[in-house]
Order: structure tokens, then C-alpha cells, then sequence
């Protein structure tokens, strides 16, 4: 099996990082204190003891109260810089983060400070860490429909800023079919796609982020593994899935990584990459997720370069990126 140092070295790309969920605890105090937001927690030792999750939605109530602390251009800029210092330390090239504009501007944060924050600082990388990179802008499916309609709008008025856009946060009783309408918007000003499916929801709305909202990547996408039609279409039409072992073991939605379907989906011929999700939350960051596949599932060297791979062929960067990525 490959050695850690092997593993982090890999060039690769990161596709499925929510540039919130790499908010640490010590971060997440420095920011309460300088921009006196109050924590509802006493202590960095406190609020990482909360890191204990029993799904998706009481990980999604912890990181909404936390990202409060995240007020100013700089804070989104400070937050991105260390993520990106550890994403080089990790073999990251190429990145294209998440963002979730909507828990943001619903507390008075203006779009335009969390654009500037985090592009900034990804502009300083390109030039000082070569980590090339974009940014995809996420509707929370579980807020109304007119919210996302709303958020798009702001952005199109600057659409070459962002990447792509995608869908998140908790997904069972919000079907992709939902933002059919707000998707075709963003297709139609040139936007990328892609959607978390398949991560709580049942295999129906993998379908659904592919038939009805024309996704190009998906996100999670692992209930794909309980249906071998839904594997022989994915794995026919090429489509990646953005998959994040760590944080499906700590959100319960696989029981152990040992049991991960991970190596079912690259063996029935599916596009598999291996991503971080939330990492401060979910005990590591994209390297610590390709060392803990390899210890609980035997993942190979041989295995671990073709995801690696596959993490930058599937990625929106260009032609001539990713042939000087390979
Ligand atoms: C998320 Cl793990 C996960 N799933 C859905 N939405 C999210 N937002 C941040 N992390
Ligand atoms: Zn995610």
C-alpha cells in the first residue's frame, strides 16, 4: 500500500470543500472576539467537543451557529488563506469551493464581502502557491426557492466570478426538482452545475439533479450504490461523483469506513474522486481522507493515482490546466 507521503504528494484536485467547514475552533474564536460576535460555547475545547454528530441535520445546526463569526471580507479571506495553505501542504492543485451565499447575507453580510474575501485570497494563491481554482456558489435547498432565485440574480449581475453553482445543505424533503428553474437560470448565463444527491436522499434524486437540473458532476452521489441501473448510467455517461469518506462516516450515512461503497462505485466503472466536504468538522482534510481509505479499504497505489486523476480530469478547469496537471 502507498505510504503517506506518496499519498499527499499526488497531484490532485479538490471538487467537493465547503469553504465554511474549513472553520476551526481556534479561528472561530479569534473571529468571535475581534468581531464581538458571542459563541454560545465557552472554549475552543468546548465547542471541538461538539464535533459528535448524529447526521447530516445536527451537523448542519452546529455549522450555521458557527459560521455567525464570519462577518467581514477579511474573515472570508483569512478563513480561505488557511485552508489553502494546508490544501498545498496536502497536493492540492487545482480547487473549486463551495460557498453558501444565503446563510451569509440572511444575517447582513453583504454578497460582495464573501466574493471579495474568498477570491482574493484564491487570486493570491494561483500567483504564490500555483493552486489554480473557482468558486461555485450554493442554494440552500432547504431555504425557499424565491431565496435562490434571489441570491442568483445578485450574482449574475457579476456571473464571471463564479465557477458553477450547486445545491446543499439537508437534502431529504427537498428534491432536486425543486431549483429546476433557478438551475436553467444559471445554465443559461454559462454557469457550471452540480448538486449534492444521493448523500441522506434516496438514489431518485441522483436522478433527478441529472435529469431535471443537468448536473455535470454529483456531489456525495454514494446511494447510487444501491442501484445498479442508476451505477450502469452513471459510469456510462461519464459522470464524476465527488465523494467524501470522512465525512460520511461522521455523519452516519455509512456505519464504518470499512462498509464505504467507495470501491463498489469505482468497480462498477463510475468516475470516483476523493474530497475533504467539511474538514474541520469531520476530522481531516483531503490528504487525511486518501490515507483513511487506504487503512480501512486497501485502497492501492494504483487506485489512488486513478482517483487522483480523475479528481483533476473531472474538474472545470481548462484543457491546458489540466494536461500541465497530469
Ligand atoms: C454539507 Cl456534508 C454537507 N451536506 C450537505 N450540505 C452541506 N453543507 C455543508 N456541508
Ligand atoms: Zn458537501
Amino acid at each position: 500500500l502507498p505510504s503517506d507521503e506518496a499519498l499527499l504528494s499526488l497531484p490532485k484536485a479538490e471538487l467537493h470543500l465547503h469553504i465554511e467547514g474549513t472553520l476551526e475552533p481556534e479561528l472561530a474564536f479569534e473571529l468571535a472576539d475581534r468581531n464581538g460576535v458571542a459563541l454560545p460555547y465557552a472554549s475552543v475545547e468546548e465547542l471541538a467537543a461538539r464535533y459528535e454528530f448524529s447526521d447530516l441535520q445536527s451537523f448542519l445546526d452546529l455549522y450555521y451557529a458557527t459560521m455567525a463569526v464570519l462577518r467581514t471580507e477579511d474573515d472570508f479571506a483569512e478563513l480561505t488563506r488557511r485552508y489553502l495553505r494546508t490544501a498545498a501542504e496536502q497536493g492540492l492543485r487545482h480547487v473549486e469551493l463551495f460557498f453558501d451565499p444565503q446563510a451569509h447575507v440572511s444575517r447582513g453580510v453583504a454578497l460582495e464581502a464573501v466574493v471579495d474575501g474568498i477570491s482574493g485570497a484564491l487570486a493570491e494563491a494561483e500567483r504564490d502557491l500555483d493552486i489554480s481554482s473557482g468558486i461555485i456558489l450554493c442554494f440552500l435547498r432547504d431555504q425557499p426557492v424565491e431565496s435562490a432565485d434571489a441570491v442568483l440574480s445578485a450574482a449574475l449581475t457579476r456571473p464571471e466570478r463564479l465557477l458553477g453553482v450547486g445545491l446543499d445543505s439537508a437534502e431529504v424533503g427537498y428534491p432536486p426538482e425543486l431549483f429546476a428553474g433557478v438551475f436553467a437560470r444559471a445554465k443559461d448565463a454559462g454557469l457550471h452545475t452540480v448538486a449534492h444527491a444521493g448523500e441522506e436522499g434516496p438514489p431518485a434524486y441522483i436522478r433527478q439533479a441529472l435529469d431535471l437540473l443537468g448536473v455535470e458532476r454529483v456531489d456525495h452521489g454514494i446511494r447510487a450504490a444501491e442501484d445498479p441501473q442508476l451505477l450502469a448510467r452513471l459510469a456510462a455517461e461519464g459522470v464524476p461523483l465527488t465523494v467524501c469518506p470522512l465525512s460520511n462516516v461522521r455523519l452516519r450515512t455509512v456505519p464504518d469506513l470499512a462498509d464505504h461503497p467507495l470501491l463498489a462505485l469505482d468497480a462498477a466503472g463510475v468516475r470516483v474522486t476523493i474530497n475533504s466536504d467539511d474538514p474541520a468538522y469531520f476530522g481531516g482534510y483531503v490528504g487525511h481522507n486518501y490515507l483513511a481509505v487506504r487503512d480501512a479499504l486497501g485502497v492501492d497505489a494504483a487506485t489512488a493515482e486513478r482517483f487522483a486523476r480523475t479528481s483533476i480530469d473531472g474538474s472545470f478547469a481548462s484543457d491546458a490546466r489540466k494536461a500541465a496537471l497530469q
